[in-house]
């Protein structure tokens, strides 16, 4: 598979390409299936830039969104793995305040609920008291907190403050392009992702010892 060939399809935004591609990559089971997100990823990077030239208008970065959705959804089955029995682990998942980007947490939520998470998702633009509210009401250990702009690393330390100042037991887990391990140290976050699949893989560890 060409990976640079699928990244070019997603940033022009050819969406028959990209379901092709996908499909093809989805025959064997999906063993490239990492390769293919990532691919997909940097072409969601080629229209943020078209849209920063002024090639792109605002319609095409929520078609972009959407077709990016659909590629997850293809390749989900083979991301995540088998799903695990048991009682599911509730956790809260929401894009922080003053941002309104919700591709990427969407795209976080549907993995997690394929890897047998109970999302308790708060939507976006969400404040760090309602954060703090819902984790104290259902008991939730697990918060994990979606950013896509730069002021975001701001509300999310706040968030992140509001939940430790309320002496709650949380395991936090912050992700979005804005996001890297100095930010996450800096503000005290547990755990820090860029790829849906390390966030898998950390909140299954993480349900595994609260069980
Ligand atoms: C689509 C888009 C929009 C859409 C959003 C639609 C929607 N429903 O989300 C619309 C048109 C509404 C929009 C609005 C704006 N946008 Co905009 N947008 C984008 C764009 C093109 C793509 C973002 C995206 O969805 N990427 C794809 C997803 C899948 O990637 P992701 O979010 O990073 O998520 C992945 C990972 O990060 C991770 N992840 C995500 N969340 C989480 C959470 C956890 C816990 C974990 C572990 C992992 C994780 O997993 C995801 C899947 O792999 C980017 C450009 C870019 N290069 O990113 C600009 C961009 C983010 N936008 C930008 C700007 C400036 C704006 C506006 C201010 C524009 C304006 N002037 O009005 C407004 C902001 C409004 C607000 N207050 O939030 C800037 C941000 C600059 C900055 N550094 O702060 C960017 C970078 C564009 C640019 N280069 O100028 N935008």
């Amino acid at each position: 598979m060409d990976f640079e060939k699928l990244a070019q399809a997603m940033g022009d935004l050819d969406e028959d390409a990209v379901v092709e591609m996908l499909e093809q990559v989805m025959e064997d089971g999906g063993s490239e299936a990492g390769e293919a997100m990532e691919a997909c990823q940097k072409g969601m990077e080629l229209v943020g830039s078209l849209f920063e030239e002024g090639e792109y208008f605002v319609g095409d970065l929520i078609y972009a969104g959407e077709l990016m959705t659909q590629a997850v959804e293809i390749l989900t089955p083979a991301l995540v793995g088998s799903e695990s029995s048991g009682p599911k682990t509730k956790m809260i998942l929401c894009t922080v305040k003053d941002d309104l980007h919700d591709i990427g947490k969407n795209i976080v939520r549907s993995m997690l609920e394929a890897a047998g998470f109970d999302v308790v998702d708060l939507g976006i633009d969400v404040a760090p008291e309602k954060v703090v509210e819902v984790a104290k009401e259902q008991n939730i250990k697990i918060v994990a907190l979606s950013g896509v702009l730069t002021l975001a690393l701001d509300s999310m330390k706040d968030t992140i403050d509001a939940i430790r100042a309320a002496g709650l037991d949380c395991k936090v887990i912050i992700g979005g392009a804005p996001v890297s391990e100095e930010a996450a140290a800096a503000m005290g976050a547990d755990e820090w992702a860029h790829s849906p699949q390390k966030t898998i893989n950390v909140c299954k560890a993480w349900a595994a010892e609260l069980a």
